[in-house]
């Protein structure tokens, strides 16, 4: 068996142990900067670990970081799961919320699995919709040349990527733009100081409790949305920052 179905394999079932998933592969081109691996020699594919709807999250709860009461129990979670694989598979892994400067991992989603652009800015996925995140990716040795082996169908450039229809342009009424009691959502930019006023103001216990409205109105997905506690988790987090 090629060595990168091997990979794919030890990864899925990895991941699987913390209800997280493996999101698809690319190849690394001149312009991506990407550190060198451990070895020395370049990266030859990177993997993309995300979640889908709220899978992970009795993974989560359940674990340590989440109730030791020190700052930032998902970062740190994610941390610990990507840097223990990458070390068992001679690789690097590579976070979402390090920097700034942060990894371009949008752009990176759009490389490796069916993802696009949306009015929400959050990258959209004709099966999961807005309800996807990214935890880690993990640059490793090899290539994505045999990966087609498993069930994921990398791709090697953005250009590539499969052609599906635009979510947002056939989407009747586009009811995300209107849902936000304070249109944080422009269509074309997401207005940070209007949401998090509004999230302070004492108006915005919707949005605290069962997520933002507007990410809710979206008919994509709807069987992935976040259960309540878990969105109530990012908005928490998300809150406190702004
Ligand atoms: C900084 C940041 C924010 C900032 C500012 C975002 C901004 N637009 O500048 C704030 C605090 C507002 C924010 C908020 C949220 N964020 Co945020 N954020 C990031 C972070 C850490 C860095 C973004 C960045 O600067 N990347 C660097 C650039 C070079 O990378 P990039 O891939 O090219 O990304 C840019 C382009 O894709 C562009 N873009 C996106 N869509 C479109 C569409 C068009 C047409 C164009 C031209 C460009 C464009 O915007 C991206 C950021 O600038 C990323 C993680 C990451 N490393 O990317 C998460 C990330 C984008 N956020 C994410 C999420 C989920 C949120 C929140 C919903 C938080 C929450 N509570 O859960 C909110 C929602 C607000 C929103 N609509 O974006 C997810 C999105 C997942 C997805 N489905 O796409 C990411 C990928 C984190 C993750 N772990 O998965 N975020
Ligand atoms: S509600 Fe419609 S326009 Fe808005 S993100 Fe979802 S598909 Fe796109
Ligand atoms: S969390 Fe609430 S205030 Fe913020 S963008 Fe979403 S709907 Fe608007």
């Amino acid at each position: 068996m090629a060595i990168q179905a091997i990979t794919q394999q030890v990864l899925e079932t990895a991941l699987a142990a913390h209800g997280l998933r493996l999101r698809g592969c690319w190849q690394p081109q001149d312009g991506d900067t990407l550190p060198a691996l451990p070895d020395g020699s370049q990266p030859g594919v990177v993997w993309m670990v995300g979640v889908v709807g709220s899978a992970f999250w009795p993974y989560f709860k359940a674990s340590a970081f989440y109730s030791d009461g020190l700052p930032d129990p998902l970062d740190r979670w994610s941390r610990a799961i990507g840097e223990d694989l990458a070390a068992r598979l001679g690789g690097v892994a590579l976070f979402p919320f390090d920097g700034p400067p942060y990894h371009p991992f949008q752009r990176w989603a759009d490389r490796a699995e069916a993802t696009q652009a949306s009015r929400m800015m959050l990258r959209i996925h004709p099966a999961h919709g807005l309800w996807h995140a990214y935890r880690f990716a993990l640059a490793l040795p090899g290539s994505v040349a045999s990966a087609n082996n498993g069930s994921i169908t990398p791709v090697q450039s953005a250009s590539a990527a499969p052609c599906v229809t635009n979510l947002c342009a056939s989407c009747s009424g586009q009811p995300c733009l209107q849902a936000c009691p304070v249109q944080a959502y422009t269509g074309e930019a997401f207005v940070l100081q209007a949401c998090a006023g509004h999230l302070h103001s004492g108006q915005g216990e919707a949005c605290m409790q069962g997520g933002c409205l507007a990410r809710r109105a979206c008919p994509v997905g709807a069987g992935q949305r976040y259960t309540p506690e878990h969105a109530a988790f990012h908005m928490q987090a998300f809150a406190s920052r702004h």
